[in-house]
This record gives structure tokens, C-alpha cells and sequence, in this order.
């Protein structure tokens, strides 16, 4: 069976997703930032904070849960993609993992859908198309093992992400 209809690419505010989990693209301290993670922070109010703070950090390539709080998704799933170096620090691997540990959280919860920001390609710098490659060869991977989450959404910000999602899936489906 297809995994393709599984797959969604919407051009969006990650925060205003009803999923049941948003990923955000945090870093290994959990306590907040700019980008994504500001957006997110700021939508669900204080209360994600406060529970951030009892997680102990996240290390690269992990994930964390919590509620969403003020948020119209019922979870956030904090994971931390690598800071791009030059590409031979891991940053390929860390970065799927991201994605993988996500989903895996996702299906431990039970969770239906589940709605990723292009972890990695703002302030961390990774290369965008690489990333995107990355994000869905992982996530198709994913999905062709696993029933839950049923749903996964690329939820993209930018233009030029928004792009090469596209360019990348009419070559795939
Ligand atoms: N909804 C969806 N995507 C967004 C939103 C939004 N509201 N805002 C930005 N993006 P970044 P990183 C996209 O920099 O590279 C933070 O300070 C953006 O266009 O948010 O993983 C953390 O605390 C880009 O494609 O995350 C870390 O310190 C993507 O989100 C650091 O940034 C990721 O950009 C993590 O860096």
C-alpha cells in the first residue's frame, strides 16, 4: 500500500496546526529560543515552560514530550536537530534521528497525526534540500513500517523549503 497519502505539505504557522502532536525544532536545553521555537512558546503561553523546564535538556537527535497547552495541537514533541558544521559531524544522522525519535514518541502516545517544521534549516543551518531529503526519506521509511501516527505533516514556513518539498514529491509519488 501507499505511503504517499500519508504524507502532507502544508505552507504555514506550525503553531496554529490541529495535529495532535507539532514538532518543535528546539535545542538541547528545552528552555525556549528564537525561530520555531519562540513561535511556539509564545502561542502556548508560559505553562510550556514550566513543564520544559522539568525534562532535563534534550541531547541531539532526541525527543521530549509535553502538552501544548494554549495550543490547538494537544502535544508538543521537542527534538533537537544538529547545528550544520561542514557535514562530517554526523549532522545526516542526527538529523534523521530527530525525525525518527519524533515519530516514535508519536506512536508510544498514540498520536494520530503529527505536524514537523524543517528541523534544522534556520538559525542551525543545514542545507535546505539536503534537509528535506533527509526528512522524508525518514519519514516515508517510517511509515512504511509503522501505522501510527497515520498522518505526518510538513508544516513549511519558507518559500524556498516550500519549494523543494514539492520538487522533491512530484518525484517520489
Ligand atoms: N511555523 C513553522 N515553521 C517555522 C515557523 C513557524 N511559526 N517559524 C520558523 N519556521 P529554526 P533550527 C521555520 O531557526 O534551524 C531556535 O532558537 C523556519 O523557516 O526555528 O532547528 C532554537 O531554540 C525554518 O525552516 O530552527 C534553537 O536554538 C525552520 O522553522 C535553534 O533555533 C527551522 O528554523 C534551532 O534551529
Amino acid at each position: 500500500m501507499t505511503i504517499w497519502n500519508r504524507i502532507e505539505i502544508i505552507r504555514g504557522d506550525i503553531t496554529l496546526m490541529t495535529a495532535d502532536a507539532i514538532v518543535n525544532a528546539a535545542n538541547n536545553s528545552l528552555l525556549g529560543g528564537g525561530g520555531v521555537d519562540g513561535a511556539i512558546h509564545r502561542a502556548a503561553g508560559p505553562a510550556l515552560l514550566s513543564a520544559c523546564r522539568t525534562l532535563g535538556g534534550c541531547a541531539t537527535g532526541e525527543a521530549k514530550i509535553t502538552r501544548g497547552y494554549r495550543l490547538p495541537a494537544k502535544w508538543v514533541i521537542h527534538t533537537v536537530g544538529p547545528v550544520w558544521r561542514g557535514g562530517h559531524k554526523k549532522e545526516a544522522y542526527l538529523l534523521a534521528s530527530a525525525y525518527r525519535e519524533s515519530l516514535l514518541l508519536a506512536r508510544e502516545y498514540e498520536l494520530k497525526s503529527i505536524a514537523f517544521p524543517n528541523i534544522s534549516t534556520g538559525v542551525y543551518g543545514f542545507p535546505k534540500e539536503m534537509a528535506a531529503e533527509i526528512a522524508i526519506e525518514e519519514v516515508s521509511s517510517y511509515l512504511k513500517l509503522n501505522s501510527l501516527p497515520e498522518k505526518v505533516i510538513f508544516c513549511i514556513f519558507d518559500q524556498e523549503n516550500f519549494d523543494i518539498y514539492q520538487e522533491i514529491f512530484q518525484r517520489s509519488e
